[in-house]
């Protein structure tokens, strides 16, 4: 087994669902979280300088959702088939989408166009929401295949992230997307490690 090493800021976002993986698949890893002000000293050392970067006996790579699939199919989360593995990878992306949009207003610092993307994000947030419940509900309770993907693993490790940037819990109207969130959260490895994880830091 390689000894590996996950370097990311010290919260959810685009870690945890890596960690979330890491958990499932009793796979050790050293979580290490560097304090902000280091991060203009980390990122050179970074392959594209971005966050999150695992190291694999000590070689770098990055991508949280390579990262991700990577792991997922050490654990069977990645699909029963091709198919199955091509709908995980669409619904990541989509979920990525979303997150990009609620991104988009919350790191933009010129108040006009926060404004105006705060805006865009009203429609959009729903628009996503509201399709993604439908598909767990049509699913069987999961995203994809009626079984535990790596894409439940992602939609509920970016949640917390996703509600900090929002300021409201955003599923709170969609009850298939609460239902899984409560799915995943109770996985006996998830569930651990969520009661261990360290809080985390928002500045
Ligand atoms: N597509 C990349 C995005 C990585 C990314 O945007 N990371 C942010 C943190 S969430 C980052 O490193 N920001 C600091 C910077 O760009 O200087 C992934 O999924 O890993």
């Amino acid at each position: 087994m390689p000894s590996y090493k996950l370097i990311y800021f010290p919260i959810t976002a685009l870690a945890e669902p890596i960690r979330f993986l890491f958990s499932y698949a009793g796979i050790e890893f050293v979580d290490e979280r560097f304090d902000r002000k280091d991060w203009k000293k980390i990122k050179p050392t970074t392959p594209f300088g971005k966050v999150p970067v695992l190291e694999v006996d000590g070689k770098k790579i990055d991508q949280s959702a390579a990262i991700s699939r990577y792991l997922a199919k050490q654990c069977d989360l990645a699909g029963k088939n091709d198919w199955e593995s091509l709908e995980i990878d669409s619904t990541v992306d989509t979920i990525h989408d979303l997150r990009a949009s609620i991104a988009a207003f919350h790191y933009e610092s010129n108040e006009q166009a926060k404004q105006e993307k705060i805006k865009a994000a009203k429609v959009t947030v729903p628009y996503y929401l509201e399709r993604l419940d439908a598909q767990v509900k049509k699913n069987g309770g999961y995203f994809i295949g009626g079984a535990l993907t790596w894409a439940d693993l992602t939609f509920v490790g970016l949640l917390e992230y996703l509600n900090l940037m929002m300021k409201e819990d955003i599923i709170e109207k969609y009850e298939n997307l609460k239902q899984l969130q409560k799915k995943v959260e109770e996985v006996p490895a998830i569930k651990n490690w969520i009661q261990k994880r360290p809080a985390s830091v928002l500045r």
